[in-house]
């Protein structure tokens, strides 16, 4: 007898590259499981009674489900592998993690440009107001969107890395993919995890269509590398490529 399965929950924060990484995994592998949006500060609590965690740091995505709990985007991705449907997304687990890394890479020093540019910019910070609280009270929860972006400056150490280098670690890995894909249409051959991690980070150099991640004006601008975006021009369009052959879900 079939037995009903048993539900799985995914926190996440619906714009972050690291939450839609992980949802991308999941998706592509046909695991049902309900998403729960991460209220930054408000929610942490929950999320560490959830996660067992009551001290040190704690990130989204954060996955659980009837064999335990997964706080890494990574490790989610390869939980989606093992319980759901469809191609392979870890052909060679080594050669995708270091792709993950370079994706991780680039992210992280984009994170460190684009958070202040979120800061400077009022129709960003506007956007940056979370989902759940009603339009009548988002101009009032504007003051939480700065305490949170101090937060995660802080937290990320965002301002220890400038901006000159920040931009120089995105050219390599940029530069890396390129090379990578001048020979294969995918960086390991065929579709994997690796393009996935890399398609995501790009957000920060210039984010993808909104059809497949809704960023607002403000974000838009703010997310966007227009030097990097120029310069790259050819990776981008490999990466709209592969929204358009593989994102698992369309925006609502
Ligand atoms: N290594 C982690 C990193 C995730 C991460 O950096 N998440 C950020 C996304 S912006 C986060 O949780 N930010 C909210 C916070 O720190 O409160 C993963 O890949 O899952």
């Amino acid at each position: 007898m079939l037995r009903p399965m048993p539900q799985a929950h995914l926190f996440g924060l619906w714009f972050s590259p690291w939450s839609l990484k992980a949802r991308w995994a999941l998706d592509h592998h046909r695991v049902p499981y309900r998403w729960h949006e991460y209220l930054p500060l408000v929610g942490a609590p929950v999320l560490r009674l959830r996660a067992r965690r009551w001290t040190g740091r704690l990130t989204v995505p954060i996955f659980s489900d009837d064999s335990g709990t997964y706080t890494d985007s990574f490790d989610i991705a390869r939980r989606a592998e093992a319980i759901g449907d469809g191609a392979k997304l870890f052909p060679d687990l080594e050669a995708v993690r270091t792709w993950n890394e370079q994706a991780e890479s680039l992210s992280v020093a984009g994170r460190a440009l684009t958070t202040p540019r979120v800061t400077a910019d009022a129709e960003a910070r506007r956007e940056n107001v979370p989902p759940a609280i009603p339009a009548a009270l988002r101009g009032l929860a504007l003051p939480l969107v700065d305490v949170g972006e101090a937060l995660l400056s802080r937290k990320y150490r965002l301002r220890e890395t400038s901006a000159e280098e920040a931009e120089a670690r995105m050219a390599a890995v940029l530069a890396d993919a390129r090379a990578a894909l001048a020979t294969a249409p995918y960086l390991l051959g065929t579709f994997s995890y690796a393009d996935v991690a890399l398609a995501m980070a790009l957000q920060f150099v210039q984010p993808v269509d909104g059809d497949y991640v809704p960023l607002g004006p403000g974000s838009r601008r703010a997310w966007t590398n227009q030097r990097l975006a120029a310069e790259f021009r050819d990776v981008l369009e490999w990466r709209d490529g592969v929204f358009a052959a593989h994102w698992a879900r369309r925006a609502a």
